[in-house]
């Protein structure tokens, strides 16, 4: 049966999230990565704006050059850990959507949608339940495959949305460079060039017995993936073993409200996951990492799995309490572990 895969990544991701914090940066060029230091930082560019791509700004390339070319931008260093939390928000959001689900990278994903009744349709909620919940925009391919879904969430960006169907895929590929394709990086670009292969209708055009002697195994795979196959399948990540949320305060805090919120609030968002995976849990983790470091867990097994929130907050509270107060908290999280598939409805 013919596949039906989604490929979604989001846009600018990491100057995306820093930007809807922002209002203040609206409209101008975002750089997050290593601190520039007047055009004197050492290391690279994580991502930035498409307002700072005009610039010929981009990913993996040195800070102090990214200086050169567009000093008045915005420059941030990269918060891991909070691109992370949305992350895994927005992933818990949509694998439900899918029937299996791969996530590839802190912002993009598979989705295999195959009987889904309109793919476009589908594709357009999903969009939308990103923006609603978290004011960010993504681009998405749909096509028969991986290999062609992920060129497709590429064809329009930002806010794109591609569908290619079967009979498109090889009037999609032909006139693409050779690089556009999965494993095609400078050095095998360079060595085709140096062939004459330019597009991917010039690949298709040579037999598979010369690719493999110019290429090796990646010539077969060259001459596939030119007529646009690919079988790989879209695989769930390993087994989930535990759930959890940590943050990092902005300053080390005695604040015993704001600490307790805080646990509340990653209580929650683990809950959310908790739920959409549709799992139980048994035992509830809370970290308490104080000024220096100096990290304590605690936890609470109960005898049955519960799926109650409302056991998982109070808990959480109750194992944080007698251990704050006393020295400046650094980090918090709560995690739930021990986790089992809700029991069989009766028939
Ligand atoms: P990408 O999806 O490659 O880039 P992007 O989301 O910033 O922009 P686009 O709209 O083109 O998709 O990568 C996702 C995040 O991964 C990106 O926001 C920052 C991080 N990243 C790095 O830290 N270093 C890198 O070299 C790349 C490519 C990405
Ligand atoms: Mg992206």
């Amino acid at each position: 049966m013919t596949r039906v895969i989604l490929h979604l990544d989001m846009d600018a991701f990491f100057a995306a999230i820093e930007e809807r914090q922002h209002p203040e940066y609206q409209g101008k060029p975002v750089i997050v990565g290593a601190d520039p230091k007047g055009g004197y930082g050492r290391g690279v560019v994580a991502t930035c704006n498409y307002e700072a791509r005009k610039f010929g700004v981009h990913s993996a390339m040195p800070i102090s050059r990214a200086y050169e070319l567009c000093p008045h931008a915005v420059f941030l260093p990269a918060d891991g850990e909070k691109y992370e939390r949305v992350s895994q928000r927005i992933m818990a959001l949509i694998r439900q959507y899918g029937r299996s689900f791969e996530q590839v990278s802190i912002d993009e994903i598979y989705l295999d949608i195959t009987g889904a009744r309109d793919p476009e349709t589908l594709a357009k909620a999903i969009k939308k339940k990103i923006c609603d919940a978290e004011q960010l925009t993504c681009s998405v391919g749909i096509a028969p495959n991986k290999l062609i879904a992920k060129m497709a969430s590429e064809e329009k960006k930002p806010d794109g949305l591609t569908f290619v169907k079967p009979e498109e895929t090889q009037a999609f590929l032909d006139p693409k460079p050779v690089r556009a394709l999965h494993g095609v990086g400078p050095k095998t670009e360079e060595r085709l060039q140096r062939l004459g292969l330019k597009t991917i209708a010039d690949l298709r055009a040579q037999t598979r017995e010369y690719l493999i002697k110019e290429f090796g195994k990646f010539g077969n795979d060259l001459y596939e993936m030119a007529r646009g196959i690919d079988e790989r399948p879209v695989v769930e990540e390993r087994e989930v073993k535990s759930i959890g949320r940590q943050t990092t305060f902005e300053e080390d805090t005695l604040n015993r409200g704001l600490i307790l919120k805080t646990l509340i609030d990653l209580a929650r968002e683990a809950y959310q996951e908790l739920i959409a995976q549709k799992f139980l849990f048994k035992t509830v983790t809370v970290t308490i990492r104080y000024r220096g470091f100096d990290t304590h867990t605690h936890s609470h097994t109960f005898k049955e799995p519960t799926e109650s929130f409302a056991k998982l907050k109070a808990h959480a509270l109750k194992l944080a309490l007698p251990r704050i107060g006393g020295r400046p908290v650094r980090l918090v999280g709560v995690r739930v572990s021990n986790l089992a598939p809700p029991p069989l409805s009766p028939p």
